[in-house]
């Protein structure tokens, strides 16, 4: 469900130096992370996702730069401004995301619950909406 996912702030030590982002296992998680992955290079224009997972929980966070993630989870759609590395959004299972607008300097850091796995995916939307509707259960 759209609600269950959410954007929160990640603690940030800020000093004469320069800044610090923590995540911290125990603090600001909702699963033990299995892998990282992080999309960089992106060319204008590009957009990226456009799928939904059936299991696989993930912490979208904006390390640098910027661009806008679009979850939808079959009855609603929200759209995020990933703006600062400051901040996360935590992406539910059975949750189409669209990923659009990246600057230049965009790098996405994924956080993830479980390895790849390609047959966790929906990536065809209505093979999605059609799981949804039997309750979010693979066919
Ligand atoms: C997601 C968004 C934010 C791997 O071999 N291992 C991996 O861990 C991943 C994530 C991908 N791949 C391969 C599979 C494809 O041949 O890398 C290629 C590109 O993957 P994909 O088209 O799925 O990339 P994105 O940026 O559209 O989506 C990825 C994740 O797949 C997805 O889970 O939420 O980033």
């Amino acid at each position: 469900m759209l609600e269950d996912c959410c954007a929160f702030e990640l603690t940030t030590h800020v000093d004469s130096r320069g800044s610090l982002t923590v995540f911290e296992a125990g603090k600001e998680h909702w699963f033990p992370i299995r892998r990282v992955y992080y999309l960089h290079s992106i060319p204008e224009h590009a957009s990226r996702g456009g799928h939904a997972h059936k299991q696989l929980k993930q912490i979208i966070i904006a390390i640098s730069g910027s661009f806008d993630l679009v979850l939808d989870d079959g009855t609603a759609r929200k759209t995020f401004e990933m703006r600062g590395p400051s901040y996360g959004v935590y992406v539910c299972p059975m949750t189409w995301r669209d990923m659009k607008n990246f600057s230049d300097d965009a790098v996405c850091l994924v956080l993830a619950s479980e390895l790849y796995d390609e047959s966790d995916y929906y990536r065809q939307y209505d093979e999605f909406l059609a799981a949804v509707n039997r309750g979010g259960r693979s066919a």
